[in-house]
C-alpha cells in the first residue's frame, strides 16, 4: 500500500461518529497519513442532538494555511466534507487549488438528506459549495446535494436517463469524476459512477434504517481506497460493501443510533484493501 499524506477539511463533531472522527481512523487504517483543517467545532453532529454547541474556528484557517505554506508544507490530496460556513468554503477552495495541493480534490458536498438541507445551512452555502463541485477531481453528492448544486427540484427517484442527466449536468459545472449515492432498482440503493463519458453502476440491498455519518464513512472509504490506486467503481463498491457492513453492525443496537459502529470493522477492511491495490 502507498504511503500518501492529504489533508481532510471537515469539522470536529466531538461526540456523534461523522466528519473527522470518522475520516481519521478510517483513512489511517487504509494506510493514508492524515493532515487536518478542522473547520468548526461542535459538542455533537446537528441531527438528532438538541443543544449543540458550536465554535466557529474560521479565523484560524487562514493562519494555519499561512504558516503551512512558510513551512513548505503540502498534500498529495485534499479531501473536504462538512464546513460550517461559507467562509470556511472560500478557505477550503483556496488551499485545495492551491500550490498546498499536489493531488486530486475530492468533495463531500455534505450539506443535505432526504430532500432536506442539514440544520443551518441555505441557499448561500449551497450557492458556495457549488464553487467547489465545479473543481472537484471526484465529486461524491447524495440525490439531494446533485440536485440542490444544479437549484433543481429534489426527484427521490430518478430513472436512469434522470440519472444520466443528472450527472451530465454536473459534469458541465466542472466536476470531472462523479459518484453518485443513494441511487439503485426498487428495493436497492447505491451508486452510479460518472466519469470520462463511462457511467457505471453497483447496488445491493437497502437496509430500511437510517444513520448519520454514513455518507462521512463512504467518502473516506472512497478517497483512501482511490489514493490506494481503485478505479473509482471499485472504490465505490469497496466504500458502498463497508457502509452495508457498518449499519448491520449496529441496527440492533437501540443505544446507539447517532453514527455507526465501524470500527471492529477496520481491520477487515484494510486486508480487503491491500489485496485489491496489489
Ligand atoms: O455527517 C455529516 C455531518 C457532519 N458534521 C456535522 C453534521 C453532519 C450531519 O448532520 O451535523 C456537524
Amino acid at each position: 500500500m502507498k504511503n500518501i499524506r492529504i489533508l481532510s477539511i471537515q469539522d470536529i463533531s466531538c461526540v456523534g461518529q461523522c466528519s473527522l472522527t470518522v475520516a481519521l481512523p478510517i483513512l489511517s487504517a487504509l494506510g493514508i497519513e492524515t493532515a487536518i483543517l478542522p473547520t468548526a467545532l461542535l459538542s455533537t453532529h446537528t441531527g438528532g442532538f438538541k443543544g449543540f454547541t458550536f465554535l466557529d474556528l474560521q479565523e484560524e484557517l487562514p493562519k494555519i494555511h499561512a504558516h503551512w505554506q512558510k513551512e513548505g508544507i503540502s498534500f498529495e490530496g485534499v479531501y473536504t466534507g462538512y464546513l460550517g460556513s461559507q467562509k470556511d468554503v472560500a478557505i477550503a477552495l483556496e488551499i485545495a487549488r492551491g500550490e498546498t495541493n499536489k493531488g486530486p480534490f475530492f468533495v463531500d458536498p455534505a450539506f443535505g438528506d432526504h430532500g432536506s438541507l442539514y440544520y443551518g445551512f441555505d441557499e448561500t452555502y449551497v450557492k458556495a459549495m457549488r464553487s467547489l463541485a465545479e473543481q472537484a477531481d471526484f465529486l461524491l453528492p447524495n440525490l439531494t446535494e446533485a440536485y440542490a448544486l444544479l437549484g433543481l427540484p429534489y426527484n427521490p427517484n430518478p430513472n436512469e436517463d434522470e440519472i444520466k442527466d443528472l450527472c451530465s449536468k454536473l459534469h458541465d459545472l466542472g466536476a470531472k469524476t462523479i459518484v453518485l449515492k443513494g441511487v439503485g432498482p426498487k428495493g436497492q440503493t447505491g451508486i452510479v459512477v460518472s466519469s470520462n463519458g463511462r457511467f457505471e453502476s453497483y447496488s445491493h440491498p437497502r437496509i430500511p434504517q437510517d444513520f448519520h455519518g454514513t455518507g462521512d464513512v463512504f467518502a473516506s472509504v472512497f478517497v483512501a481506497a482511490s489514493l490506494q490506486g481503485l478505479c473509482p467503481i471499485e472504490a465505490g463498491k469497496l466504500a458502498c460493501d463497508f457502509v452495508c457492513k457498518a449499519i448491520e453492525a449496529t441496527m440492533n443496537d437501540p443505544t446507539h443510533t447517532y453514527g455507526v459502529k465501524f470500527e471492529p470493522l477496520l481491520g477487515e477492511l484494510a486486508m480487503q484493501l491491500k489485496e485489491l491495490a496489489k
